[in-house]
């Protein structure tokens, strides 16, 4: 959702019901939640849910697991983001990961999820999440549920329209959602913007085997706004759809100016043929800058490259490639049904769906059916394309997903509510409120080709009265319809971490049966690894300290060390030696000026310190681990820069006797 217009929907929605009517016009069968229905959504205690539901953090930059129907939340991924939980972005091994052209940024705002595919249905094996500030795309291994590839998108900005993906995971894309100024002069006067801003949609080719990210190739485009996107399926395999706003090119107030035409475009990319194209040498090599990311897991430890070069395709020099379609009016979803068949446009200032047709679509391209050009690139006959328009559906339609029995289901945030629909005859079948003013919604297996349908899942903006006040900021929502049965119903609220954007959700057999339980100690290949207690040592390079140390309940090996100097920087490369199924340990230091460790079974994570000042130290485990947890800690102690207090380690016996006035050093007060 973006700002100007969230302010702008807004601002229709507090007219029609009235400014402080949200409550009083609620809309009827608020309480139906509570009766029998919710029921559904009950999973008792110490049983499984039914599918894993991966929902975006928006601006907290990570990505949380449900479990549907009970709405529990499992687990918050970190992405784009620093987690002091997990010392993810605090850890030596993890902060490559945030790595760009710009520096290190440990924050983005991450808007849409997708599973990997094979065959147009879920195989369980990553799920992609993009960055939409500092262009970027994250791949999270579902094994362990850890951010293991970030990517950054060069000639980008914004990167909205994104990562959506192929039916065989052959590529994800990212759509710039900004036009900017490319190549070697950026500095340009913001209003030579129709001369001079770019725009972009990007091709991410993804290993087959070992889901490794690269920018395969970039096709060139008018300066305009990109917004979603969907791949084909089914007959329409090897098409992409992209909605995009601001044909207008306006570089300021777009609610106003970006919303002056009757229709934008969504824009149709045979990316077949931009493959082959790419392969024939039709693409020019562009200089730019940008991250590649990797953790490697048997390591444990991201590596961060930064890489120059690549291919851009112009349309021009690629005939038959990409065409545009007439979408009334700011288009924001394009969603394609399960068949492949139907590309569903969502104008969000629009009256009616538009539903285009992929067999008219090839009809109208063979018959060169067009209404001139945009930029050079064909615009295809709006009536030529179109299968049919629902018509009265609601305001402000945004996204939509599909069940397998070819219903469609489109989310209003204007007038806050689900609209069921038949895909073919394009008659609505139903409507439920949303409470409030819904944004995308998920059906789990909605984008593939075999929907699992059963329920639907509002993402709310707007929370109000549903949960108990928190001050200024409610919670965000997100609430669970059944829709096994003609009509939908709801039977759960359930608060969301950061602002929910899409979400997608897979059956949990797909997932729990490969889900890695520990890190082998004996696949351990970290450089700093202690594999056994035996190992753990204290080396000096120098001014740096290396503590190779390991856990194991309930002790810390070593647990007493001297001889550090102020100056000094100590990096405790801490391995967890146990090999039991959730038996992480934890590592903190008083006055540490970063976050904590948390160590899964078989892994090592390093934690820089640089000490500011003499004393002794308090260090101990953070997650409780056994009943000795407590006495999990130990001590280090810190000397003046010119002491001579030698460098010394223990577990278990008492250090030699060293005080600053026997050792010849300095006092420390
Ligand atoms: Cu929230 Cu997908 Cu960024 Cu629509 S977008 S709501
Ligand atoms: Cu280890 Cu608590």
């Amino acid at each position: 959702m973006k700002h100007s217009f969230l302010k702008l929907l807004t601002a229709i929605l507090l007219l029609a019901v009235g400014f402080s009517g949200l409550t009083s016009c609620k809309p009827k069968g608020t309480q139906s939640a509570a009766g029998g229905d919710a029921a559904k959504a009950y999973v008792a205690p110490g049983k499984y849910d039914e599918f894993y539901s991966f929902v975006s953090g928006g601006f907290s930059g990570q990505m949380s697991v449900y479990g549907l129907p009970s709405g529990r939340l499992f687990r918050v991924i970190p992405v784009f983001s620093v987690d002091p939980e997990k010392g993810w972005g605090y850890s030596e091994e993890t902060k490559p990961m945030l790595n760009t052209s710009h520096g290190f940024v440990p924050w983005d705002d991450l808007h849409h999820i997708s599973l990997s595919e094979t065959k147009s249905e879920h195989d369980g094996r990553w799920v992609f999440g993009n960055a939409n500030n500092t262009p970027r795309i994250a791949r999270i291994d579902l094994k362990t549920f850890r951010t293991v590839e970030i990517i950054e998108i060069p000639n980008s900005a914004g990167n909205h329209s994104s990562p959506f993906i192929t039916e065989n995971s052959e590529y994800v894309v990212a759509g710039t959602r900004f036009s900017v100024p490319m190549g070697d002069n950026q500095d340009v006067p913001i209003n030579t913007y129709k001369e001079n801003f770019k725009g972009t949609v990007s091709f991410i080719g993804i290993d087959k085997t070992s889901g490794e990210m690269n920018v395969s190739f970039q096709i060139a485009t008018p300066g305009i706004n990109f917004d979603l996107a969907r791949a084909g399926k089914g007959r329409s395999a090897g098409w992409f759809f992209f909605s995009c706003y601001n044909s207008e090119k306006a570089n300021t107030l777009l609610e106003v100016n970006a919303s002056q035409k009757d229709k934008d475009f969504i824009m149709a990319v045979n990316w077949k043929k931009a493959e082959e194209y790419a392969k024939a040498g039709k693409g020019v090599k562009k200089q730019v800058r940008y991250a590649h990311n990797k953790y490697n897991e048997s390591t444990h430890s991201a590596t961060s490259e930064i890489k120059n070069e690549v291919l851009v395709l112009d349309p021009k020099d690629c005939p038959d490639m990409v065409y545009f379609m007439p979408c009334p009016k700011s288009p924001h979803g394009c969603d394609t049904d399960p068949t492949g068949e139907y590309i569903v446009g969502s104008g969000k200032l629009a009256a009616v769906i538009p539903v285009f047709s992929f067999a008219k679509i090839e009809a109208a391209i063979a018959a060169k059916n067009f209404d001139g050009t945009y930029d050079g690139i064909p615009v295809l006959k709006y009536e030529a394309v179109l299968h049919g328009e629902v018509q009265k559906p609601g305001l402000g339609p945004l996204h939509t997903e599909f069940d397998g029995n070819g219903n469609a289901y489109t989310s209003f945030f204007v007038s806050s509510e689900i609209v069921k629909w038949n895909v073919k005859d394009l008659k609505v079948l139903d409507r439920v409120p949303t409470y409030y003013s819904i944004g995308h919604l998920s059906v789990p297996g909605g984008p593939t080709s075999k929907p699992h349908g059963k329920y639907v899942i509002a993402y709310n903006k707007i929370t109000k009265d549903r949960y108990l006040p928190t001050g200024p900021e409610l919670t965000q929502s997100a609430q669970i319809y059944d829709i096994s049965g003609e009509k939908m119903k709801l039977i759960l609220d359930f608060p969301t971490i950061g602002e929910p954007h899409y979400a997608e959700a897979i059956p949990a057999s797909m997932i729990m049966k490969n889900s890695q339980k520990i890190y082998k100690l004996e696949d351990n290949k970290h450089p700093y690894a202690a594999l056994g207690d035996d190992n753990a040592k204290v080396v000096r390079k120098g001014n740096e300290i290396h503590v190779y140390m390991t856990s194991i309940r309930s002790h810390f090996t070593p647990d007493n060390i001297e001889g550090v100097k102020l100056g000094d920087i100590v990096y405790f490369h801490v391995t967890n030696l146990e090999q039991d199924w959730d038996v992480p340990h934890g590592f903190a230091v008083k006055g540490i000026a970063n976050a904590e460790l948390l160590i899964m079974p078989g892994e090592t994570q390093t934690l820089a310190w640089k000490p500011e000042k003499a004393g002794v130290y308090p260090m101990y485990c953070t997650d409780f681990c056994s009943a000795l947890h407590q006495e999990m800690q130990g001590y280090i102690r810190v000397s003046p820069a010119g002491s001579n207090v030698p460098l010394t380690f223990s577990t278990g016996t008492n250090l030699p006797a060293t005080t600053p006035a026997a050792t010849g050093a300095p006092s420390t007060k």
